[in-house]
């Protein structure tokens, strides 16, 4: 009989499906990886201009949560997405320790599609200085990464190189920085630093693709390969074969977004 793996996300919910916990749920079941949640914000978007609304949780429910999780289950590996205040970054570092979480993915979410500017500053500022050194593996895209290594921007892959080693300085024990589709050349590039040596994966921009949910969706992928015991490079391969068809075979959902497909490797 093989082993049952859990892992927990403590996240928000993108109420469009794509991103957010609604990712990191479908993400885990492809990975045959139990799925559980503490939901730290709801994020609803206006259906005539998709801008979107965040509908914050009380701290005193998502402790609750994460006191559901870790009081009684031991999570073999465990991520975090939308934190949107200090408080509530706060209130994970004290979890972490409490519970002893191990496996630990951090993705700094701090920007959003369409928003490239940090969305709350007090939260960026508490998970740089409280929450990294708790990371396994951190996986911030560029802006994150500028921000986090207090760079001014992020273009080259030498620039990402840069910032992976201040990073790690911050505590980080892995760092990978993904380039997306913000960098100006014909190619991506998502480099992992484990501390000595830099993996770089490097592959062709795709076009007529959606990529809402990638950065939850790789980040959790990692996390459900370290569930199952995985190494970083392993965990970091597996991740790339399930995101490159994940994105290839994207969907529109409106007029505004559409999602990467979850079940595409079973299609
Ligand atoms: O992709 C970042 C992200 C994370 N978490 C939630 C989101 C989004 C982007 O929309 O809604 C809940």
């Amino acid at each position: 009989m093989s082993e049952n793996f859990k892992a927990l996300t403590i996240a928000g919910s993108d109420t469009s499906g794509s991103a957010g916990m609604e990712a990191d749920l479908k993400t885990f079941e492809e990975m045959k990886v139990y799925g559980m949640t503490a939901l730290t914000v709801i994020v609803a978007q206006n259906p005539q201009t998709w801008s979107h609304d965040i509908f914050p949780i009380e701290l005193s429910t998502i402790e609750k949560q994460i006191d559901t999780i870790g009081g009684s289950i031991t999570p073999d590996a465990m991520k975090t997405g939308m934190l949107g205040s200090a408080a509530l970054v706060e209130l994970v570092v004290n979890s972490i320790e409490k519970y002893k979480f191990k496996n630990i993915v951090i993705d700094p979410v701090m920007v959003c599609k369409g928003i490239d500017t940090i969305m709350v500053p007090e939260a960026a500022a508490a998970i740089k200085t409280k929450l990294v050194k708790y990371a396994d593996v951190i996986t911030p895209n560029t802006l994150e990464a500028a921000y986090l290594a207090d760079i001014p921007s992020i273009k080259t892959i030498d620039d990402i190189k840069t910032a992976c080693v201040k990073i790690h300085e911050l505590g980080a024990k892995n760092i990978i920085i993904k380039s997306g589709s913000r960098f100006a050349s014909d190619d991506m590039s998502d480099v992992l630093f484990d501390g000595h040596d830099f993996l770089i994966e490097q592959k062709p921009k795709l076009s007529n693709i959606y990529n809402s949910g990638a950065g939850c969706s790789f980040s959790a992928a990692i996390t459900a390969c370290l569930a199952k015991g995985a190494t970083i490079h392993d965990a970091f391969k597996t991740t790339q074969a399930f995101m490159q068809e994940a994105v290839v075979n994207s969907f529109k959902l409106n007029k505004f977004t559409g999602a990467v497909c979850h079940w595409a490797l079973r299609k």
